[in-house]
């Protein structure tokens, strides 16, 4: 072999060798959300790779979660993440006690935790990052309530809460603080509470019972997209909207239709791919030991404070009707 063939099939070699190395993930992170085929988390992923995007190192995002939303699912997979050893888990959880002994066992093997949206237990992560404040959230899904009370032209009404599974950690924690700020809003009478599993089928059908069952009934509030969503189809296919109104947290994107045909007034939500990207960058920072006990930074999201629990919040919700549903369901 001449010399310069020598020295151009090293070079080559040498650069396909390089080009495999820079492809390798630095370092791995499993995003396990509630259960697979829900916007709201796809939105979630964009932001986790948006965030990996632009780290430095290279960050491989495990989007992972169970066909349907059970705590025995996603245990299923953090073993199988476990196994794999990846370095990071970023979790939201079908139960904040179920998840606790399978994440402790990852600690134990040094993969950071971190819970988002959905909290675990303090025992079974580092970090839990609400989208929001769990107060301000509760209240806001009974503000927009009465805001549809007033839509269905009612000074009073009964109200019907239509919940995801009942083991949900978030969707527990804002009914309870729905109930604390009920008692200031004396024209909204809460008349049930059910539960749809975030699953559309079931959601539908748990509303096609409230409405049958409550005849006074004015408002469904969904703290969940998929709930809110199947709610608003159900009274639509009805011929209910007008008459009870669907609110609670859901995506532009899913709802913009049925805010254009009234089945909604309005509703609220956090920016999801936000949330991801923030939850991405903590797991990073926790993989990189740079969180401390009282901060932990989110890139463009800025510094989280942390409370003695490690729980942070992201940023505030913010409420969608027909003045502004279109602009954002371009976005999420
Ligand atoms: C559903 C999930 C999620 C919740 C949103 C509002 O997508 O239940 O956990 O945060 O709704």
């Amino acid at each position: 072999m001449k010399l310069t063939t020598i020295i151009k099939t090293t070079l080559i070699a040498t650069s396909i060798m390089a080009s495999t190395f820079a492809q390798a993930a630095d370092m791995r992170i499993g995003l396990v959300v509630k259960a697979q085929g829900i916007g709201f988390f796809e939105a979630a992923y964009k932001g986790a790779q948006e965030a990996s995007a632009e780290i430095e190192d290279n960050i491989e995002i495990i989007y992972t979660g169970p066909v349907t939303p059970t705590a025995e699912g996603q245990i299923e997979i953090i073993n199988s993440l476990i196994s794999q050893k990846v370095d990071a888990i970023v979790v939201s959880a079908n139960d904040p006690d179920a998840l606790v002994p399978i994440l402790k066992r990852a600690q134990q093997r040094g993969i950071k935790v971190v819970s988002f949206d959905s909290g675990v237990a303090t025992a079974g992560r580092q970090i839990h990052l609400n989208p929001s404040s769990n107060e301000l959230i509760g209240r806001m899904n009974i503000e927009l309530a009465a805001t549809s009370l007033e839509a269905a032209k009612s000074e009073k009404g009964d109200i019907a809460i239509l919940s995801a599974s009942p083991t949900a950690t978030n969707q527990n924690i804002w009914i309870g603080e729905m109930e604390k700020a009920l008692p200031e809003f004396p024209q909204l009478t809460l008349v049930a509470t059910v539960y749809g599993d975030d699953l559309a089928d079931k959601s539908y059908r748990e509303t096609q019972g409230l409405v049958k069952t409550y005849p006074n009934l004015k408002v469904i509030v969904a703290p969940t997209t998929v709930g809110i969503l199947a709610a608003a189809q159900a009274i639509t296919d009805m011929k209910k909207t007008g008459e009870v109104f669907v609110t609670g947290l859901g995506l532009p994107s899913e709802l913009a239709g049925h805010v254009e045909s009234g089945a909604v007034n309005s509703f609220a939500i956090w920016n999801p791919i936000d949330l991801g990207y923030a939850a991405t960058h903590i797991a990073y920072n926790l993989i990189q030991d740079t969180a401390s006990e009282t901060e932990v930074e989110m890139g463009r999201m800025g510094v989280a404070q942390l409370d003695a629990e490690g729980n942070a919040a992201m940023s505030s919700p913010f409420v969608y009707d027909i003045s502004n549903v279109a602009e954002f369901a371009k976005i999420f």
